[in-house]
C-alpha cells in the first residue's frame, strides 16, 4: 500500500514537474534548483549572487521552508524578487507549490528563476520541480562523509557547490576525498569551491550561471 502511495505522489508531482517546465521553455526561463542541507548557506549564496549579477540578469527566487519568511525577506533586502512558500512541516518542494508561486512571482519577466528547495539532504531529491539544473550546496563545516552518505543526491546535480571554503583550514575536512566521491557518483557535475560570505570561487559560478542562462532549459 505505501508503495502505490508513494507512486501516486510521485507521478502527480511528474505530471505537475512537466507543466512547470512548459511554462520555462515558454517564458525562456532558465530555473535552478537549489538543495542542501539547513544552514549549509543557499539563501547567502542566492542573495550575493543577486548582488553581484542583478544587473546582467533578472533573478526571481522562490523559496522554501517548513516555517518563516525570513528567507525571502532576505532575498528582497538583497534587492531580488521573491515568493514564500510554507511547507507545514513537509520536508520538500512540490512541483505543484512551485507552480502555484511562478504566478506571485511575474516569472515571465525573469532570466533565471532560483528555487531554494526544504533544507534537507534527502527528500526533495525525489521531487522533479520542473527545473532546467540541479544545483547542491554542501559545506565545509557539515564534513567530508556527505558524499558518499547521500549518493543519490549528488549524483543528481549539474553542479555542486562546496560552501565555506574560508573555513577549510579550520575545520577537519578533506577536500581531495569529497572531489574524489562525487566524481564516483557523478562524473560530470560542475564542481566549484565558494565562500557566499568572503566572495572566494563565486566569479567561477557566476560564468556558469550566464553562460547556462536562456540554453537548454529542457535539459533535464
Ligand atoms: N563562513 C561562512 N559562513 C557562511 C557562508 N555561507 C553562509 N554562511 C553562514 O551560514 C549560516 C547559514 O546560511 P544560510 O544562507 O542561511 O543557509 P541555508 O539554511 O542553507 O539557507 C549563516 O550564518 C551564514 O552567514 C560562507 O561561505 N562562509
Ligand atoms: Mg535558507
Amino acid at each position: 500500500m505505501k508503495i502505490s502511495l508513494n507512486q501516486k505522489i510521485l507521478s502527480r508531482n511528474e505530471e505537475c514537474a512537466k507543466k512547470n517546465r512548459i511554462f520555462f521553455d515558454e517564458h525562456g526561463v532558465f530555473c535552478l534548483n537549489v538543495i542542501s542541507s539547513p544552514g549549509s548557506g543557499k539563501t547567502t549564496t542566492i542573495s550575493r549572487t543577486i548582488k553581484d549579477l542583478g544587473d546582467k540578469i533578472r533573478i526571481g527566487v522562490v523559496e522554501g521552508d517548513i516555517k518563516t519568511d525570513t528567507d525571502a525577506q532576505k532575498i528582497r533586502d538583497a534587492g531580488g524578487e521573491a515568493v514564500q512558500i510554507e511547507t507545514h512541516g513537509a520536508c520538500h518542494l512540490s512541483a505543484e507549490q512551485v507552480y502555484n508561486a511562478l504566478k506571485a512571482l511575474d516569472a515571465e519577466k525573469m532570466d533565471v528563476v532560483i528555487i531554494e528547495n526544504v533544507g534537507n539532504l534527502v527528500c526533495p531529491s525525489a521531487f522533479d520541480l520542473g527545473e532546467s539544473k540541479r544545483v547542491i550546496l554542501l559545506s565545509v563545516p557539515e564534513g567530508d562523509d556527505k558524499p558518499i552518505k547521500y549518493p543519490g543526491t549528488f549524483a543528481e546535480a549539474d553542479v555542486v557547490l562546496i560552501n565555506k571554503i574560508d573555513l577549510k583550514d579550520y575545520i577537519d575536512f578533506n577536500l581531495e576525498r569529497v572531489l574524489a566521491d562525487i566524481r564516483v557518483v557523478n562524473p560530470d557535475a560542475a564542481i566549484f569551491q565558494v565562500s557566499a560570505t568572503t566572495g572566494e570561487g563565486m566569479d567561477q559560478w557566476y560564468d556558469w550561471l550566464i553562460n547556462k542562462n536562456g540554453a537548454a532549459q529542457s535539459a533535464r
